[in-house]
């Protein structure tokens, strides 16, 4: 469809504008530094716009295990997935600071039904059948939002936000972004569980922090976007989260969370959730060059409404990214949830990955991965007459990093 072309060449156009305009700004302030003049911020009274933007983009190619007959669209399929962000930050006077953030996905172009993902399940590609063994494709816009901060002290700050669409405030962030996850090739099972809340149309939060404690009220749309991918849906904002952080080292971060959410999926409007988070997440320094980047998660989905009989679901991941040197990096990914939408009844699955990527510097300001991750899933008994035995899956991809 030649709108999809076209959003494809804008999102192309977008990840390089500002890219070049970086470097612009990067080499006037150079000039200045040369010239021995002082940066337009030690200059003191005209505050400055400050602005970043990096990209993220993934070719994948996914071979699933299973019978055809598991998935929508087939259990092999080809895809682009990735984001774009920009961000804009300026501070008013000493005590103030107001970030814009703007996030973009080309996942839409994957079509509704997403890409092939073994026990994956949540939203819909056609408003009638949940999405069962597929990922979703995420909205086009995955944030639009605006962050007034205000500094009491050294030590304490508080803030507001808001966001139509953005992060719910809900469970460790999200794998496209935390540090353990985001070179995973595609999405966590546990994703509907812990962090499947990031994309919210319509996001009103206040949070606190003090020293190593951050608390944060965020009063949010409850129903998960629909399968129109690229349009920006009513605020209800009618769903509630409170997430406390605690740093206990400035590597080592604890994170634990509740939010009552009213009628997250459209299929099912009469059914709400509570939802319960505990995760812990690490930057280890191991040796020389090396670093363990790990999450430690576990969330409870407690479903309400005309469902009062199912067990509460449960989920567990643990989540490595160990950068071995700039050239190497190494994947290992486990996951445990006790999923209701595979079977008519609930059932607990595992999934574990465990992978490679090669990264280069093709210059200073992009770097190619190119990666491989093998899939193990383990499913009870009751589901292999369906299933099949060869549930093992084959992720290779190819990712261009733009800062
Ligand atoms: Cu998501």
């Amino acid at each position: 469809m030649p709108y999809k072309t076209l959003i494809a060449v804008l999102l192309c156009a977008l990840i390089y504008t500002p890219a070049a305009a970086q470097m612009k700004m990067d080499h006037a302030t150079m000039e200045h530094a040369a010239h021995g003049e002082a940066s337009p911020e030690e200059d003191g009274p005209e505050p400055q716009w400050q602005i970043h933007s990096h990209a993220v983009l993934t070719l994948v190619y996914s071979q699933q295990g299973g019978p055809d007959r598991l998935y929508p669209k087939g259990a092999d399929k080809s895809f682009v997935s990735g984001m774009m962000m920009f961000m804009a930050g300026r501070d008013f006077g000493a005590q103030n600071r107001l970030d814009l953030s703007l996030m973009l996905t080309p996942d839409a172009l994957m079509g509704k039904s997403g890409y092939p993902l073994l026990l994956q399940t949540g939203e819909t590609a056609d408003g009638r059948t949940h999405l069962v063994n597929a990922q979703h494709p995420h909205d086009l816009f995955m944030d639009l939002s605006a962050k007034w901060t205000h500094r009491f002290d050294d030590q304490t700050r508080g803030f507001i936000k808001l966001g139509w669409p953005s992060d719910a405030g809900f469970g460790p962030e999200v794998f496209m972004h935390r540090q353990s996850g985001e070179a995973f090739p595609t999405a966590p099972i546990s994703h509907h569980w812990l962090d499947s809340t990031h994309v919210s149309m319509g996001v009103i939060g206040a949070g606190f922090e003090r020293g190593p404690l951050k608390l944060e009220v965020t009063q949010f749309t409850g129903r998960e976007p629909d399968e129109n991918r690229y349009d920006i849906e009513p605020a209800r904002l009618d769903s509630t989260s409170l997430r406390l952080t605690y740093a206990l080292t400035p590597d080592i971060k604890a994170q634990a969370s509740w939010a009552d959410v009213k009628s997250p999926e459209s299929l099912e409007p009469d059914v709400d959730l509570t939802k319960t988070s505990y995760s812990l997440s690490s930057n280890l320094k191991l040796c020389k060059d090396s670093i363990l980047q790990m999450t430690l998660a576990y969330a409870r989905k407690e479903v309400r409404g005309h469902h009062d009989d199912i067990k509460p679901q449960d989920a567990y991941l643990i989540e490595n990214t160990l950068e071995l040197s700039p050239k190497w990096q190494v994947l290992a990914r486990y996951e445990r949830v006790y999923n209701a939408e595979l079977a008519l009844k609930p059932l607990w699955v595992a999934k574990a990955e465990l992978g490679a990527i090669r990264q280069f510097d093709l210059n200073a300001r992009t770097q190619l991965g190119l990666g491989f991750v093998r899939q193990f899933n383990r499913i009870p008994d009751s589901l292999k007459l369906n299933y099949g035995d060869d549930l093992q899956a084959n992720v290779g991809f190819m990712r261009l990093r733009f800062f």
